[in-house]
């Protein structure tokens, strides 16, 4: 599915994130940057050990006290299909304060460091929408109008990669006011 009449085409999927043939997959990690479950999970296990070992060495260096929610930093994508992995910490949700920029920052800063590294493909999960409590309508709405403001060229798709039916329709209609 395709939003028309836009230069980067935003696209929506059913599938798992760890299975995509882009140039940059993005992790919803936890700020240790050192694993977890759901994407994260996944995309280590599938990833391999250089991803973990490249994590460990940002931890070392550069993120020190972890990666803040909001940010995004690159690592090897290992043995996924991807060539690199870019991991952003998305907001834990909380019902009484409003995060929402924050959400919408990991997603403008997973694809400013995309661009940085010369992508011009890039898949998201629908992040913080899982262990981190986001409901679905809310993440999905964010994700689509933060990658539409976001998302220019050398981009050229913009994919966001839902694991079930409820997910994909709301993604749907954040992006096409249908689903
Ligand atoms: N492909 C695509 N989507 C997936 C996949 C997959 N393989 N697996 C799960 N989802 P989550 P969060 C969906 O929990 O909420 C981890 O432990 C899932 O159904 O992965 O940002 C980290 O280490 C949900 O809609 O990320 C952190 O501690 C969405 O992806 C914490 O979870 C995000 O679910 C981050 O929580």
């Amino acid at each position: 599915m395709t939003a028309p009449g836009s230069t980067v085409r935003i696209t929506l999927v059913r599938g798992d994130i760890t299975e995509q043939d882009v140039d940059v997959v993005v992790n919803a990690a936890n700020s240790s940057l050192l694993g977890g479950g759901g994407v994260d999970g996944a995309i280590h296990r599938r990833g391999g050990p250089a991803v973990l070992a490249d994590c460990r060495r940002l931890r070392a260096s550069h993120y020190g006290k972890g990666l803040p929610t909001g940010r995004a930093v690159a690592t090897t994508a290992g043995n996924l299909p991807a060539r690199h992995v870019v991991h952003t910490v998305g907001p834990v949700y909380r019902r009484e304060a409003d995060q929402s920029d924050l959400l919408a920052s990991c997603y403008r800063e997973s694809l400013r460091v995309a661009v940085e590294l010369g992508a011009r493909t890039v898949a998201f999960p629908a992040i913080s929408t899982g262990v981190y409590g986001w409901p679905m309508d809310d993440g999905a709405r964010i994700a689509v109008t933060a990658c539409r403001e976001a998302a220019g060229p050398p981009l050229t798709e913009v994919r966001f990669v839902l694991f079930d039916r409820q997910a994909y329709e709301h993604f749907a209609r954040a992006l096409h006011g249908t689903g």
